[in-house]
């Protein structure tokens, strides 16, 4: 089992700062007054352990603390500006970011857990010995902010005093970086120390981009101290790699809870976002999806948007599930964000108002930013991701290169989003959450909504999602699976992480009305799967909404559905009155068979993919097998009645009047 604490603290091997007084002594030499006063404000003595060795190892010019007021916030963006890691666009507050054109994605080839000897990983992370990381940090983050200044913030990931909120320390040498901390986290300088005392943990990131040259991204490293909630990310500048207050602390956060916080609470990669459903009732949804699988679109969807990537969840003492966004603002994938499709969105970024840092796009000789798939003319030439960009240019392999990165990203704070409630957001008793769903991309199998049968049958759907490689993400073919779209960010063995699902959502604590419904949802069927032509989807952005409202009115009892082995479908008459009553569409009872009859093999041969998977992984809960089992015996006894493709008419007609599971209260509505 993992544990805190084990095997030397790099940090302070590296810096040499054990105690207070040392700290102090250094401070005097590293800081001017004015930061010196400031620091003054943090009493924490492992904190400020931190920031001495991140000096003493680094050896910044200058050291820059960052109180989170506005006076502080605006240096911050002048550094970037000044120092040229952002430049600015027409828009006031908007600026453009460019990573290195080798670096606009994640490294995962690059990112390592450190571990001690021993120490038991999941079988798909990469790990690093704690003796050769504290090697390779001392030889390369040794003096890497010579010339430069470090930045040093104080945040929480959450609002202060909710129960799942943990705060967190980001140095780094990097303006933008702070830049981006500033609009994605609450900034907590005042009150860290209050928080460090009640959640009893900090995280702490420490950065530097060195000279930021393409010939330093072989070295480039994300590594991440388990042991000592600690983050390492060098010569890198992708926030996905170097603001380490989200994906990497978000695995430490998932360690908490997997070995520390067991039946208390969770870690997601989620959205949480809630739907106003009928006499004015607010239902919120907490919804899991791999990257680029459409869960910004999903939280957008929702009359009350919390947050687009990561989920804090707790049991409350009244027995219902609670979330919160460890975040409070959004870095999020510009592909495809259009005015149809993203109307919130498209204001904050096309109207003046909100403050944006655009990465990787195209900037036109106006300084206008333009991206692939925003449904606008785009200009002919500009600078992009790769520099000076023409229309047809190619790469070396002769290959267009699109005007925006297909990971290109726009950073902004929620605030402005139209739906985003803030209220709720920033509430520490976190918000209701009453469904929880998992989505991925899957052309063939799957139905766009069902509910699991128990909390064990959802642990099992969360651990079963795939996705398909998508035409951008060269060299992958097939089917990937995704468990619980959260599986880069699971440090240890898949088992326990799967321990900790089956306890906790089977736990007693929940209250009858507490317990989530756990829910399945998949846009991506196509019409070639259904017996008809083409890779074209069957469904719309848009019909995001009417699955969403099916869930809310399932989680309040007011639909019956159909029962099938993998769980609960919908039936075609409530559907067809939620397209009528939410987008105003026609649902014809064709589309609808051919989006809910269920094809068994498929189905089947998606259980046994997962479980010849899962089978070649160590000490897994027998819970997840036994389900598949189950699952499997039903759908081939249905396949024994009807057939290979079963229509959910065949079902009802199985099920007669008994069909209706609980209650049939609201179905005339
Ligand atoms: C994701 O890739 O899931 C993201 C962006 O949310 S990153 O910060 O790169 O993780
Ligand atoms: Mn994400």
């Amino acid at each position: 089992m993992f544990e805190l604490k084990r095997g030397k603290d790099i940090l302070v091997e590296t810096g040499g700062i054990r105690s207070r007084e040392e700290a102090q002594k250094l401070f005097e030499n590293a800081l001017d007054r004015e930061n010196r006063s400031k620091l003054r404000h943090v009493k924490n003595e492992e904190a400020l352990l931190k920031i001495a060795n991140s000096i003493a190892m680094c050896k910044p010019d200058t050291v820059f603390i960052n109180t989170g007021s506005d006076e502080d916030k605006q240096k911050v963006r002048q550094m970037s500006l000044e120092r040229g890691e952002e430049e600015p666009l027409a828009l006031k507050d908007h600026t453009i970011h460019f990573d290195l054109p080798q670096e606009q994605a994640r490294i995962i080839d690059r990112t390592f857990y450190i571990i001690n000897p021993e120490e038991e990983t999941s079988v798909l992370a990469k790990t690093i010995l704690r003796s050769e990381a504290l090697e390779y940090i001392e030889k390369h983050m040794g003096g890497i902010m010579r010339g430069m200044p470090m930045l040093v913030g104080f945040f929480s990931r959450g609002p202060v005093g909710a129960k799942a909120s943990i705060p967190a320390i980001q140095i780094t040498s990097s303006a933008y970086v702070m830049h981006s901390a500033n609009i994605l986290y609450r900034n907590v300088y005042e009150k860290f120390d209050g928080e460090v005392e009640r959640t009893g943990y900090f995280f702490t990131n420490l950065h530097s981009q060195g000279l930021n040259r393409p010939e330093d991204l072989p070295n480039a490293r994300v590594f991440m101290d388990r042991s000592w909630l600690t983050t390492f990310s060098m010569f890198c500048t992708y926030a996905g790699n170097t603001l380490l207050l989200k994906k990497g602390n978000h695995r430490f956060a998932v360690d908490l809870a997997t070995y520390y916080k067991r039946e208390e609470e969770l870690s997601e990669h989620m959205f949480i976002t809630g739907l106003t459903g009928p006499g004015g009732r607010k239902t919120f949804f907490a919804g899991a999806a791999p990257s680029g699988c459409g869960k910004t679109t999903t939280a957008m969807v929702g009359t009350d948007f919390i947050g687009d990537d990561l989920a804090q969840l707790w049991i409350g003492g009244d027995g219902t599930l609670r979330g919160i966004n460890p975040e409070k603002g959004i870095f999020g994938i510009i592909k495809d964000v259009s005015r149809e499709s993203d109307p919130y969105l498209m204001k904050c970024l096309r109207e003046e108002g909100t403050e944006v840092i655009w990465s990787n796009v195209l900037i036109d000789e106006n300084r206008v930013p333009h991206w692939v798939g925003n449904g606008e003319e785009h200009p002919e030439r500009g600078i992009n991701f790769q520099g000076e960009w023409w229309e047809g240019k190619k790469y070396k392999d002769g290959k267009e290169i699109p005007i925006s990165h297909p990971n290109a990203r726009v950073t902004l704070t929620n605030d402005p989003i139209e739906n985003y409630n803030v209220e709720m957001a920033e509430d520490p008793r976190g918000v209701p959450i009453k469904v929880i769903t998992y989505s991925g991309r899957d052309s063939n199998t799957m139905p766009p909504v069902w509910v699991a049968k128990n909390p064990e049958h959802g642990v099992v759907l969360g651990a079963s999602i795939v996705s398909e490689a998508t035409a951008t993400e060269v060299g992958v073919k097939g089917i990937r699976r995704q468990p619980w779209a959260n599986e880069p960010f699971i440090p240890g063995p898949l088992g326990e992480y799967m321990d900790a699902q089956f306890i906790f959502f089977g736990s007693r604590k929940f209250s009858e009305e507490g317990r989530p419904l756990i829910a399945g949802l998949n846009y991506f069927l196509t019409h070639e799967a259904r017996g008809g032509e083409g890779k074209e989807l069957l469904g719309e952005k848009r019909d995001v909404k009417v699955w969403l409202s099916w869930l809310e009115r399932r989680a309040h009892g007011d639909v019956s559905a159909i029962e099938t082995p993998i769980g609960s479908i919908p039936l075609y008459k409530d559907l067809k009155d939620l397209f009528e009553s939410e987008i105003n569409k026609n649902y014809p009872k064709e589309l609808y068979d051919k989006q809910f009859s269920l094809y068994i093999d498929n189905i089947i041969a998606r259980i046994d993919l997962q479980r010849e998977a899962y089978r070649r992984e160590k000490k897994l809960p027998s819970k997840l097998f036994e389900v598949y089992d189950e699952q499997k015996k039903e759908l081939l006894a249905l396949k024994e009645k009807h057939g290979a493709v079963v229509l959910p008419d065949m079902l009802l007609k199985d099920a007669g009047r008994a069909y209706s599971a609980s209650g049939n209260r609201g179905s005339s509505s």
